[in-house]
Order: structure tokens, then sequence, then C-alpha cells
């Protein structure tokens, strides 16, 4: 085991060796995946195999078409049916489930695993595990790593490696975005990253059954106490094309000036809650999801509880209350 303690924003020299020598890396992104999920995998799978390796890049669901300009796009697999590989890297989970059912013990639990990851609730469960909660971005990480292999950027891979930095920071919005952020940004435009075309594709385009979703879902929505929260059952989208998730909802709901920490409850049809949270500056609600099974970042974070949706919303909405109470 290993730890972040080295030169910060440095990975670790053994996952430098160990990418080195692999030929044929197995890149996991993690379930329900994210724009720094793709990007990450992508970026990370590019310059693998402009290195001359021979990386399969996997996510257990489907990479939505929003991030289908990024390289690699279409090589993403959901199966690894294909030839054994010798490395397995994660990108951007903070726990194992997180890889879904692409990590199959049995295949791969004899294979040395990288764990590069960005959350602050991450559990460390590779062999080699660069975690680094400060950066905004796996694919920052992935910036850096691209240095530490003096590899040079080029168009396709600073346009992947900024669509992680852009997404998790919704535009450079978060507290967490720092002058060597916008460094590091600076860097990837002058390589040709297209800086407003990432953020009009991933953040300002939305299909119609999302905002036909959004405004059912806004008409659930209660305040009290500083916590704002709102639900999207499995009854308001059944007409709505096997749209899930009302992606965006929670960071426009905490938008609410009496907010401090927002929720949004989405029922899934397995019998289970998906809670998704995010707070504004000053208050933590990562322990809060970490205490109920899941993880993330202070600001936003989430995890699925089991239970009936109002029940699950009446009981979480208590414990934000709690958060929401500290002076900060
Ligand atoms: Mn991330």
């Amino acid at each position: 085991m290993t730890d972040s303690s080295h030169h910060p924003f440095t990975p670790p020299p053994e996952l430098l060796d160990a990418l080195s020598s692999a030929r044929r890396p197995l890149l996991i992104a993690h379930i329900s995946p994210d724009g720094d999920a793709i990007g990450s995998l992508t970026a990370l799978g590019y310059l693998l195999y402009r290195m001359g390796k021979d990386p399969i890049l996997a996510c257990q669901d489907k990479a939505p078409a929003t991030f289908n300009f990024l390289p690699f796009y279409d090589r993403i697999v959901q199966n690894v049916d294909s030839e054994r590989p010798d490395l397995v890297i994660s990108l951007d989970s903070s726990d194992p489930t997180r890889m879904g059912g692409i990590y199959e013990e049995e295949r791969f639990g004899d294979l040395p695993l990288i764990v590069i990851d960005h959350h602050v609730t991450n559990v460390y469960f590779g062999d080699i595990n660069w975690v680094d909660p400060q950066c905004v971005a796996t694919d920052q990480m992935i910036y850096y790593l691209t240095k530490a292999l003096n590899e040079p950027l080029d168009e396709t891979l600073a346009t992947a490696l900024l669509t992680g930095i852009v997404t998790d920071t919704r535009g450079f919005r978060t507290y967490n975005v720092t002058p060597a952020v916008m460094h590091v940004t600076g860097e990837l435009i002058d390589a040709g990253a297209p800086l407003a075309m990432i953020t009009e594709r991933t953040l300002d385009t939305r299909s119609m059954a999302l905002i036909t979703l959004w405004g059912r879902a806004l008409d659930t929505v209660e305040l009290a106490d500083g916590v704002i929260s709102a639900m999207n059952t499995l009854a308001m989208r059944k007409d709505l094309g096997g749209i899930i998730r009302a992606e965006g909802l929670v960071s426009f709901i905490l938008s609410a000036q009496e907010a401090k920490i927002a929720a949004v409850f989405t029922e899934m049809p397995d019998g289970k809650v998906e809670c998704s949270f995010r707070a504004r500056r000053g208050y933590d609600v990562s322990q809060i999801a970490l205490n109920l099974g899941g993880g993330g970042h202070p600001p936003a974070a989430g995890c699925t509880v089991e239970g009936e949706i109002h029940a699950v919303r009446r009981m979480v909405v208590e414990m934000l209350k709690e958060e929401a109470k500290k002076k900060k």
C-alpha cells in the first residue's frame, strides 16, 4: 500500500513503473459515469495507446452520448471479453463497488490494481493508491501523470483532460478551483482543448425528457431549516423514455437563497433510493453519505439507501438538518 504523502500532484514512482511495464492495462471508470469518469477513462486510454500499449477501456454502464466527442468513446466496452489484461486501473472510484460488474474478483483479483482518484472518502483499495483530494478532478491527476511521464499534450488528450475538470467543477464554480487548476486549464486550452464547446456539450445541453422530469420533481420541493429537497419517483418518469436521474436538479435547487444543503431522492426499480447531496461552502455532506454507505466530497456526495422513498427522504433530511445547523 502507498499513500499520497509524497510531493503533491506527483504520481508515486511505483505507479509510473507499473504503467511503463504494462502491455494491456484494463481501465475501469465508475458506474453511472459522469464527465470526469469518462474524461479520465478516455484521456488515460488515449495516452497509453499513444505510448504503444493496448488498453481496454471499460465501464459497466453505457457512457452518455453527451460525451461522444471524446477520443475512444466508441471503444468503451461494458464487458471485458477480449484478451486478458495484465494490469487494472480504477479511475475516479472511491471504493471497489464503484467499479461495478467490470471488476470480477475471480478473473482480475490476481492482477496488480492501481487506484487513481480524488475523492476524500477513498478507501485505498488498490495495491498502488494515488489519491489526491486537492485535485478537482481525476482528469487533473491524469494531466500531472502525463507530465510525469514526459508525454506531450495534444488536442485530443487536452480535450479529454479538460472535460473532467469542467464537469466536476460545474464550469469552474466550485470552491476548490485554485490558480493551479486555472494554470492547468490554460495549458489545455493552449494545446487545443475547446473550452466553450466542452461547456456547452456537457453543462448546457439537456434532453426535453430531463426538463420535463425536472418540472415534475420540482413539484415536490420542500425547504425547512436550511435543507431543500425533492423527489424523483418511478411514476414521474414512466412516460419519459427510460430516463432515470434528474441530472443537475440538486445543484439547481441549492440555488434557493435560504438553502444550505440540497438533496434529491431518486426511487429505483429495485426498492432502493438514490440520494444525491450538495452543500454550500462551510457544510459537509460527504460524512453523511459515507455513514449511509456512499461517499463523495464535502460539497457534493451521494449514497443509496434501501426503503420507501418518502420514509428515506424523512430520515435523511433529518440528518441533513443536523449538518445545516452547524454554524460555520
Ligand atoms: Mn471526479
